[in-house]
């Protein structure tokens, strides 16, 4: 079977909108045909400053919103990234192969230390695409699921995995980003020249998934959409009701084709007022099962610890080849 590979932070609060449809709506479905390994990314988290009690909090968290978005134990491996070392291990071999002018011209570094401030910016946020690069290879993966500002890191990864197997030998596999066209990127709604974002994002442009759902549709209603009138996918002059098209399209599986059909001679706030009801109906239940979850921690605990394992013995046999690969004096 195919292999699929994808992580995410163990965001403070809630993942929002963009994370599920770009990503999380992925996860799901490729668990049916895929050998599917899923993480949550600590390592990747602690880039940036973390409250310790917080991030464990947050990684018990993001597990739950997981297993409530529809990830299955049964049918596939969830697990923390600390949890398995040989990432990190891999990470280092990574970091040797890269080179420094080729890890400057990932976007998504420059744009997080731009905001941040270079004095701030830590190493580790600089090097984190090619932990990300470790993270994939580990487990063979042919397939990685991820919003379009991925793009570039899949890239990379398969840009590393070439040049080692050039180099080495054939020992990784080449994954392909797995994109889904239509919602790879998710706009900000109030801002839909921007993605939906934790950290860019204005407040009411972000749909947490775990706020109060009257919250959710107050900031469906207040969209920002246009001065026209017409309901039509046009993303280049329409890109607030685009956005809204899109998630509209996804979250009921309906053509977008259709809901124009539909949206004929209606108002912008007919879509927005059925919007904010197909939200509600999606959250309420997300919200109700991440916290039966969060309230069983033992349940969780196990999952994650039987997910670590499962993880470890695929990433340690990939790890051992690589270490003997290179060259490495095998431990007696
Ligand atoms: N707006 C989005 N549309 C589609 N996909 C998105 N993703 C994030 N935002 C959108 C995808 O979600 C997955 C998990 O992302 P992450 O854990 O790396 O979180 P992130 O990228 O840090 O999320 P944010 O909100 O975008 O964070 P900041 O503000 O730090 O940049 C990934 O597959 C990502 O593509």
């Amino acid at each position: 079977r195919p292999r699929a590979l994808s992580g995410i932070q163990p965001t403070a609060g809630s993942f929002h909108l963009g994370n599920y449809l770009g990503a999380i709506r992925q996860y799901v479905a490729l668990q049916e045909s895929h050998d599917a390994f899923y993480m949550v990314v600590d390592l990747h988290a602690i880039t940036v400053p973390q409250d310790p009690a917080e991030l464990r909090a947050n990684t018990r968290f993001a597990a739950a919103q997981l297993l409530a978005a529809g990830l299955d134990p049964e049918r596939c491996t969830l697990f923390v990234q600390s949890h398995v070392p040989e990432h990190a291990q891999l990470g280092w071999v990574m970091n040797c192969l890269t080179g420094f002018g080729e890890a400057s011209r990932m976007t998504q570094f420059k744009d997080k230390s731009a905001k941040q401030g270079a004095d701030r910016a830590t190493v580790g946020l600089f090097t984190y695409p090619i932990l990300q690069v470790a993270d994939i290879l580990l487990y063979q993966a042919t397939h990685v699921p991820v919003g379009e500002d991925q793009r570039q890191h899949i890239e990379l990864t398969r840009d590393l995995a070439e040049r080692f197997n050039g180099r080495f030998g054939e020992t990784f596999t080449v994954p392909a980003p797995y994109i889904v066209k239509e919602t790879g990127k998710i706009y900000d709604l109030q801002d839909p020249a921007i993605k939906m974002s934790k950290s860019a994002s204005t407040p009411k442009g972000l749909i947490n998934l775990l706020d109060d759902p009257k919250v959710t549709a107050k900031k469906v209603k207040s969209a920002v959409t246009d001065t026209d009138t017409v309901i039509r996918f046009d993303p280049e002059n329409k890109p607030g009701v685009s956005n809204l098209l899109v998630i509209m399209s996804t979250l009921t599986d309906t053509p977008v084709a259709d809901l124009e059909k539909s949206y004929e001679g209606k108002m912008y706030g007919a879509l927005k007022t059925d919007l904010a009801e197909v939200m509600v109906d999606f959250v309420t239940p997300f919200r109700a099962r991440t916290q039966e979850y969060l309230d069983d921690p033992e349940t969780l605990d196990s999952v994650l610890a039987k997910g670590a394992e499962k993880a470890r013995a695929v990433a340690a046999e990939t790890l051992a080849q690589t270490y003997d690969r290179i060259g490495f004096l095998p431990a007696k």
